[in-house]
């Protein structure tokens, strides 16, 4: 489950972690050893990500707590900058004399200031949260998220396109770039009707929002390039001057350009459309990596790069740094510079607004162990396991054997287990967390549903029940039933299961409580699907049970 992803994104992490004899991070691990491999395990612990100018450039990038620090120390030329990459909790262990002793007594301190203290925090199950950032805390769960591979991306139809990528400095050129279109993405992923838009992240800390509609107010500074539909049919742009094989400033080489004469319409099949390009001209783009200067690589832009086309048609312009603008097509500052809107080497996109009670997945610190692996995960407002009954406000459920009903979900690889994790509330603001697995889930490839004899679910019940568990405690937890479902046993179908046969678009997963519930009480639940490459939560419903002696 989520852990397992965070396991994966911070490995990046520790290849920086322990520059220059770090012996903070020494101490972390020492006093705290199962905190070794989550996501506390890394600099983010301490350092804090944020936004970045660029001086020269005016550019502001969403940098990780490695890159912030890098940028803002000048890589540890300016160690009086040092001080300002630390978090809350930074401070508070620097202050209180940076060593194991140290860590010991901030415990009890609220740092980061959200209500949770920061071993509250470090103990938090089944993650930990950042005792030096307010936005994570343990009442916030990780928004759902799925994970695709480049050969499940290659599997989905391809869009291919022919256009300008036109920058400001940079020099532009044509080519064709083909990939999976967004809209079609994001639709596979469970885009949620409510989202807006979506932002994408890059491996070295570079994003850019897309909203999903275009709309009139979407120009000038603010705008982006926009998700849904098609772009306005290109023109193809020609001159010797702007050509770089005779000293101009735009690629023309590129095989697609073979034929065409300035002025020509450029016909592109399904139209241009912003997609996560795989390839340029027939290959597969070159992954990212990071140069001398911490820099993207030149040339390399893979595994996965959001193409926008131009939503303002118009010609390659000399770039804004040359000195001679007296050419055909001068530098324009109101020309779609598209390319500057591109993000190459995506590892992350997320769906916004994200859902009431969720927080970010560790974004800043997904990077370039991603693309490596070729992966990119999509998180936020994605439609996980619907839940069925009782219906949102039900009253007079029984307390004791209620059934609760959800649909089943699927992982990006739909052969995986699914494990579904039931939580409930009496606030909506505190929920039970599972730190024990009943037993590994089987397939979910049939339908299900408790009660029948033909199949079977496995209850585990954590909780603080038990007779001699101090009051104070049973107030904070003993009234959140844990039910984890895992190794939802399919059974044979036998002859007369007409709905129940593998494949089915509809099914649904029954958990039955059994547990007495309070009488005349509000309970809220929701439902967590887990999978290897997913993690897809519910929304909230409600019920009242009934009066005591029901
Ligand atoms: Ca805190
Ligand atoms: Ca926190
Ligand atoms: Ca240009």
């Amino acid at each position: 489950m989520a852990s397992l992803f965070f396991t994966i994104l911070i490995l990046p992490v520790w290849a920086a972690y322990n520059h220059n004899g770090d012996t903070d991070s020494v101490n972390f691990r020492t006093a705290y050893p199962y905190m070794v491999g989550t996501k506390l395990d890394s600099c983010t612990l301490c350092h804090k990500g944020g936004n970045y100018t660029d001086p020269s450039t005016s550019k502001t990038t969403t940098l990780g707590s490695c890159q912030y620090c890098h940028a803002i120390t000048g890589y540890g030329s300016d160690p009086t900058q040092f001080i300002n990459t630390l978090n809350p909790y930074g401070r508070d262990y620097l202050n209180n004399g940076r060593n194991q002793a140290a860590l010991k007594a901030i415990e009890s301190l609220d740092s980061d200031g959200d209500g949770f203290s920061n071993i509250a925090e470090i103990n938090s199950k089944p993650l930990p949260t950042y005792p030096g950032d307010p936005n994570d805390n343990p009442n916030k769960v990780v928004a759902s998220y799925r994970i695709y591979n480049k050969s499940q991306l290659q599997a989905m139809p391809q869009h291919s396109q022919f256009l300008l990528m036109n920058t400001t400095k940079s020099g532009d050129y044509y080519a064709t770039y083909s990939g999976v279109i967004m809209q079609d993405l994001l639709k596979t992923a469970g885009i949620t009707a409510n989202a807006t838009q979506i932002t994408v992240y890059a491996a070295d800390g570079f994003s850019q929002r897309h909203p999903l509609e275009d709309s009139s107010s979407n120009v000038g500074k603010t705008y982006a390039p926009y998700v849904n539909g098609t772009y306005p049919a290109a023109t193809y742009y020609y001159d010797p001057q702007a050509d770089k094989a005779n000293g101009g400033w735009c690629d023309y080489s590129s095989p697609g350009n073979a034929g065409r004469k300035n002025g020509d319409p450029i016909a592109v099949n399904g139209g241009l459309r912003l997609i996560l390009a795989l390839q340029i001209d027939g290959k597969d783009l070159v992954p990212g990596y990071l140069d001398a200067t911490n820099k993207l690589a030149s040339g390399t832009e893979g595994p996965f790069r959001v193409v926008p086309p131009q939503k303002i048609v118009g010609p390659p312009d000399q770039a804004s740094t040359a000195t001679n603008q007296n050419v055909i097509w001068p530098y324009d500052s109101n020309a779609d510079h598209n390319a500057g809107l591109s993000s190459k080497s995506v590892t992350v996109i997320k769906v916004e607004p994200l859902p009431a009670g969720t927080t970010d997945i560790n974004y800043l610190e997904a990077g370039f162990n991603y693309v490596d692996q070729g992966k990119i995960v999509i998180y936020g407002a994605l439609q996980g396991p619907t839940l069925v009954s009782p219906a949102d406000g039900t009253t007079n459920v029984p307390r004791t054997g209620a059934v609760l009903t959800w649909t089943k979900t699927e992982d990006t690889v739909p052969s995986e287990p699914i494990t579904y994790t039931v939580q409930l509330s009496k606030d909506k603001v505190t929920w039970t967390t599972s730190t024990t697995k009943v037993a590994s889930a089987d397939r979910l490839s049939g339908t299900f549903f408790a009660g029948s004899s033909k199949y079977f679910l496995f209850f585990g019940i954590i909780g603080m029940f038990g007779v001699g568990v101090p009051r104070r405690t049973r107030k904070f937890l003993g009234i959140f039933l844990l039910i984890t479902v895992t190794g939802a046993v399919i059974s044979s179908c036998g002859g007369g299961g007409g709905g129940t046969s593998t494949g089915g678009t509809s099914s649904t997963v029954s958990a039955a409580i059994p547990q007495s519930l309070d009488a005349n009480t509000t309970y809220y639940w929701r439902v967590t699907g887990d999978g290897p490459n997913s993690h897809l939560i519910s929304g909230v419903s409600s019920f009242t049970t009934g009066i005591m002696w029901k």
